[in-house]
């Protein structure tokens, strides 16, 4: 998702070249964009909420069904990470806020402040109006997903974001939540959203990008699909949304409502 993620790609190829697992590739892919203090949008340096706390949603699923989750955390820089631990050291999907904060600790996460300079100053201005329109486009987005096949046929994805900016405390988006920001079936194929996730939510967006390709759909045809049904019962003029996908044969496909 969005062009930030071309450095991401070129990260997650160094284990998928050396025959590494999808998972990790996805992982340590997305981490390079979460440390990034100058993306706005994502862990260090994101926009903060209307409050001025920056809460960070993830989550990952793997080759085998199994998925973690963490949502509305705060201080730690990598979340992804955070989640793939609460996929493989615990019982449970989802950890949110201080929950997830505490198990972050107890599993050596260090807490960070990730407000930078620049993104309370960004703040500070929109506070002067406190205008809550939240408008997702090329300029302002903030979600990178990743899905990758790896060279033993299997599938892995993550998720990982701050949000929209200036949300309301304790919002929690798609991109943490399995099905909507992001889902793997390794028989069928892989998808993750990006884009005002209150819409992608309501439609399961990326369960049904998966469900789609297994009727037959290609990865892109599939996309279509599941943007259209979104934009058949809303005013989409000041959001995007956007699905990627690949299936288990490596094609890959994308579609969003907006250019860019
Ligand atoms: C969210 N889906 O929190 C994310 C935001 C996003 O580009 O993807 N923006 O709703």
């Amino acid at each position: 998702t969005w062009d930030f993620g071309m450095k991401a790609n070129a990260e997650a190829w160094k284990v998928l070249s050396a025959k590494g697992r999808a998972m990790d590739a996805v992982e340590q892919g997305v981490r390079l964009v979460e440390a990034d203090p100058t993306n706005q949008s994502v862990g260090l340096g994101g926009l903060p909420d209307r409050d001025g706390h920056v809460t960070l949603d993830a989550c990952v699923m793997d080759e085998t069904g199994n998925a973690g989750s963490v949502c509305f955390l705060e201080h730690i820089l990598h979340p992804v990470s955070v989640a793939r631990k609460v996929m493989e050291d615990t019982p449970h999907v989802i950890l949110s806020g201080q929950g997830a904060l505490q198990f972050a600790l107890e599993q050596g996460f260090e807490k960070t402040d990730l407000l930078t300079a620049e993104s309370r100053k960004a703040w500070e201005k929109w506070k002067e109006k406190s205008e809550y329109k939240p408008i997702i486009n090329i300029e302002n987005h903030d979600t990178i997903g990743m899905v990758a096949l790896d060279a033993h046929g299997n599938l892995s994805g993550a998720c990982t974001t701050s949000g929209l900016a200036y949300k309301m405390h304790g919002r929690v988006g798609d991109s943490p939540i399995i099905g909507a920001g992001l889902f793997v079936d390794n028989e069928v194929g892989a998808a993750t959203a990006t884009g005002m996730g209150e819409a992608v939510l309501k439609t399961c967006g990326t369960f049904l990008v998966v469900e789609l390709m297994r009727q037959g759909r290609s990865p892109e045809e599939a996309c279509r699909e599941a943007v259209m049904r979104i934009a058949k019962n809303q005013n989409y003029s000041d959001f995007q949304i956007g699905f990627l996908a690949l299936d288990k044969r490596g094609n890959a496909g994308a579609y969003c409502i907006h250019p860019g």
